[in-house]
């Protein structure tokens, strides 16, 4: 039997949609993250050593990092590419090439800026006494106009034009490609930050919209990014 290893509000929403969209049968264990920290309980370490969501487990194998769970998963349980359904792209193919390019894409180079801005976003919150307050929000703001910002932007516009041309991500079908996007985009849409990317918001919307996605919330429970 499958275990999720789930982290309330994180990536791991998006196994949860993937096991749905393969229609597996699955058992979730649920973590809260810490109210004040946002960090994963240390029961998490359990699983594996980093303590990080999502983690699946099936029968003796461990596999962390939303990537290898996506490739994981289709690799071993898709059964077959039907209209409408989840498709595993046949290697040597552009669709394929796609599907690779957007499952790291989502994790190697969007990721790492969106984390950098909410922690900054944090410091900008949380510094203290107010004199640290005014320097803290001085670099924040350096930081994130001369660097995260512009990189943000960058990848926002590119994801934006590519919609424009590709219904998802890896061409005409879902794929894993989606999955790993999902996350990322639905939270940029629930923070108000996709006014001027309509492709973007579509495309979120598109994916709430499917019936395997609406299974997945009711089995996840409260996520704030729908
Ligand atoms: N690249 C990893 C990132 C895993 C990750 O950072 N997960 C977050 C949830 S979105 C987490 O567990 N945060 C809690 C913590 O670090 O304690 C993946 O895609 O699985």
């Amino acid at each position: 039997m499958i275990t999720l290893h789930h982290l309330n509000n994180s990536r791991s929403q998006r196994i949860l949609w993937l096991l749905e969209e393969l229609n597996l049968e699955y058992q979730v264990k649920t973590y809260q993250r810490d109210k004040v920290t946002n960090l994963a309980p240390n029961t998490l370490t359990l699983i594996h050593p980093l303590g990080k969501s999502p983690i699946i487990t099936d029968g003796d194998i461990t596999i962390a990092e939303s990537g290898a769970i996506i490739e994981y998963l289709i690799g071993t349980y898709h059964k077959e590419n039907a209209p409408g359904q989840l498709v595993d792209p046949e290697r040597g193919t552009e669709v394929h090439r796609q599907y690779t390019y957007w499952l790291h894409f989502a994790e190697g180079t969007l990721m790492p800026p969106l984390v950098a801005k909410l922690v900054l976003d944090k410091v900008r919150t949380n510094a203290k006494p107010f004199f640290v307050k005014i320097i803290a929000n001085k670099i924040v703001d350096k930081l994130m106009a001369s660097y995260y910002g512009p990189i943000i932007a960058k990848n926002m516009d590119y994801i934006e034009s590519h919609l424009a041309n590709n219904p998802w991500f890896a061409g005409e079908y879902l794929t894993g490609a989606d999955i790993q996007m999902s996350f990322p985009l639905e939270a940029a849409v629930a923070r108000g930050n996709t006014q001027n990317f309509p492709n973007i918001t579509q495309f979120v919307e598109k994916v709430h919209a499917r019936s395997g996605y609406q299974a997945a919330l009711g089995k996840g429970g409260k996520y704030d990014y729908v």
